[in-house]
């Protein structure tokens, strides 16, 4: 086997973000843009003589961007690596396969819910021993190795088909090309109770809208084949490169065609979608999409229907996921912690034992079974407690409300804004912050305001500056915090919260989150600032 060594120029713009390095294909599509940072997770990580997992979420560019991982791990000696079949791997299963194989860590390929094809953008995201998102320590370590690359070995050999499961061996490496869903469909058997979902499904139905991205192998094989539904109920099952010339985000603006299904057919009880790489998932009942802060809630109320979530001792929620979670731990006198965005910082308290199920706002929910958000782990929780219960998502929603109250929620983000500009308004908020505590505002007084500055109860690791956060009491809350997955510009999110008891009656003045989203605009001076006046996505 022939290898040579490729000189370049270091890349000094490859920080990742919230989850991973995110750019516009044209970014990525630069010579050796990929080999640079694929180099410098080697040389941060390792890879003579280790153990890793590749795969993605089928976008385009990925199987560019896998072969050219495969020929320079194997021209510097690695072990082993673990291949998904045509390169599909969900975002979840990628975690179960490091953690089955002891592997080393994991590279995912995957701009997750951002749009894909030529226009799209690209991604790759590393994930350690456990299955876990590379900690903050780890991504700034990647980052620095990334600005003093000048270069990279590979081999010449061409990459084989990706397309047939089998071992071969390149140079020393090992090269295992495995099913992208049966080790998955096997962990999701032993998470739930599989013949009772069956019969319960045979007696009502369910949809799933897989947004042409990568979950819908893993829909059929599981809802379909495992479960009994009919294949004409995935939606968009065909993974497609651009998925489709569409958002593979499950946002309820985004999953028209499963609206329309269930519109048409009223046996259809509960519907479901996931995003791109299938961490995230949406959960709708015949009236009622379900906001993902009641979804994880509602999991956490109904946890004794669920085998993998029996014995439940904490739960956790970042920090601007709505408080719906902190009422049902309360109840159950389990704990529960608040964490920045991202799942890297749930990691450390599953490894701990500290918790057992999590969850953010932006339609990620998981459990202790691997370190990954899961969309179909979060759809099959719901489907064991509807089978156990006999009900209906929208009859658990609100049997749910009456029970502990509703919290309104919404974000609210304005997209493409400049970066400089928009952290100086954060900065200037930031100060002006402490003047505001104890002000009343439409019969609701600010109680405290300030910076969220997380410390891992675990390990101690420290990350400050995680957001705004304005609290009015247990009653309403408002959170600020600019996006770490932005590819063009920087998009503020405006959380907003409005707990109400009785959720039968018409909310106060200040009581639906758009008044809370204009006084956080006033506040910000936005448009001053940053020339808005308009939030341009609300989920
Ligand atoms: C967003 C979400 C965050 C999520 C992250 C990755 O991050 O808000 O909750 O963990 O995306 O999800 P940000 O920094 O843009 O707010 V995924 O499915 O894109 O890997
Ligand atoms: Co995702």
């Amino acid at each position: 086997m022939k290898t040579q060594h490729i000189s370049t120029t270091p890349f000094t713009d490859q920080r990742p973000g919230t989850s991973g390095l995110r750019k516009p294909v044209q970014h990525f599509r630069q010579p050796n843009y990929s080999e640079n940072f694929l180099q410098a997770v080697f040389d941060t990580l390792g890879i003579h003589g280790k153990t890793i997992v590749i795969g993605g979420d089928g976008r385009f560019f990925n199987s560019t961007v896998i072969k050219a991982a495969i020929r320079m791990a194997v021209a510097q000696g690695a072990h082993k690596l673990i291949v998904a079949q045509n390169g599909l791997l969900s975002t979840p299963a990628a975690s179960h396969l490091i953690r089955t194989h002891q592997a080393d860590y994991g590279i995912i390929l995957s701009a997750s819910h951002n749009p894909g094809g030529e226009d799209g953008d690209f991604g790759i995201k590393v994930n350690l021993q456990s299955g876990e998102p590379a900690p903050e320590s780890i991504t700034e370590a990647i980052y620095q190795t990334a600005c003093k690359t000048t270069g990279y070995t590979i081999c010449d050999s061409e990459i084989a088909d990706i397309a047939d499961c089998g071992q071969y061996t390149l140079g020393m490496t090992e090269v295992s090309i495995v099913s992208s869903t049966d080790d998955y469909l096997k962990l999701m058997q032993q998470c739930f109770d599989f013949p009772a979902i069956k019969a319960w499904l045979a007696q009502h139905d369910m949809a799933f809208d897989a947004l042409h991205a990568v979950t819908g192998p893993y829909a059929t094989a599981i809802f379909c084949d495992a479960l009994g539904i009919s294949r004409d109920h995935i939606l968009s099952a065909e993974p497609q490169t651009d998925f489709g010339g569409h958002h593979p985000d499950p946002a309820p603006d985004r999953v028209s065609d499963l609206r329309q299904l269930m519109k048409s057919n009223d046996q259809i009880v509960l519907g479901a979608a996931s995003d791109g790489d299938g961490d995230r998932n949406l959960i709708c009942g015949q009236k009622y999409i379900i906001n993902p802060c009641d979804s994880l809630a509602i999991i956490a109320a109904n946890h004794q229907h669920i085998p993998c979530l029996q014995k439940l001792t904490g739960v956790a929620r970042s920090m601007p996921t709505s408080r719906a979670i902190d009422k049902v731990a309360e109840h159950l006198g389990v704990s529960c912690y608040e964490t920045p965005t991202g799942w890297k910082f749930f990691a450390s308290l599953l490894d701990a034992g500290l918790i057992q199920l999590c969850g953010e706002e932006s339609f990620g929910t998981g459990g202790a079974h691997i370190r990954e958000k899961d969309g179909i782990w979060a759809i099959l929780c719901w489907l064991n407690i509807l089978a156990a219960t006999d009900s209906t998502p929208d009859q658990l929603l609100e049997a749910h409300w009456a029970q502990y109250g509703r919290h309104h929620f919404n974000r609210y983000d304005y997209t493409a804004l400049d970066r400089d500009a928009a952290q100086a308004m954060l900065a200037k908020l930031e100060k002006d912050l402490p003047k505001y505590i104890g002000q009343t505002h439409h019969g609701l007084t600010i109680t405290t305001a300030g910076q969220f500055n997380y410390t891992d109860p675990v390990n101690g690791e420290k990350s400050p500056g995680q957001g705004l956060q304005i609290k009015f009491g247990q009653q309403a809350r408002i959170i600020l915090r600019l996006s770490g997955t932005d590819t063009r510009g920087v998009t503020l999110r405006i959380y907003c919260e409005y707990w109400q008891q009785d959720a039968h009656k018409t909310p106060a003045l200040f009581g639906t989150t758009a008044t809370l989203a204009s006084f956080a605009q006033g506040l910000l001076n936005l448009s001053h600032f940053c020339d808005r006046t308009q939030p341009d996505h609300i989920i």
